[in-house]
């Protein structure tokens, strides 16, 4: 029983360490641009968190289909993010605040996406928009 407990003990932090180290490694090889990504990867489009108000500075924003890198500087003391859904992606970025500049990666395809804020409430108070992929 002595024996049970401080094994269950012991595997909590590990495991914690894990996730972590599976996390960030997933994480840099997706923002490396490699020399087998599809041609017109790379893109990167700004789309910056308005002075004040969930907001950002345009509500459409344009990408050819294959790689594309959103990113997002936030001028506010309000922490924000961005991030991508539709069509079958969902990835958020990073929390910043005060002149942070928050970046999402995803690989899309034709069609229309949203850009939004992830943090809760945000993307409901109107930090949205529409990313159109041709
Ligand atoms: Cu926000």
């Amino acid at each position: 029983m002595r024996m049970r407990r401080m094994w269950a003990l012991a595997a909590a932090p590990l495991v914690v360490v894990v996730l972590a180290a599976g996390c960030g490694g997933s994480s840099s090889s997706g923002g490396s641009s490699g020399s087998s990504l599809p041609k017109g990867s790379g893109q990167v489009i700004s789309i910056p968190v308005s002075d004040s108000g969930f907001s950002f500075t345009k509500t459409t924003a344009t990408a050819k289909a294959g790689v594309i890198t959103l990113e997002s500087k936030n001028p506010q003391s309000v922490s924000h993010d961005i991030s991508i859904k539709g069509t079958g992606v969902s990835e958020q970025g990073n929390e910043v605040s005060n002149g942070g500049t928050s970046t999402v990666t995803a690989t899309v395809t034709p069609g229309t996406y949203i850009f939004y804020c992830s943090v809760p409430g945000h993307e409901q108070a109107g930090m949205k928009g529409v990313l159109t992929v041709s």
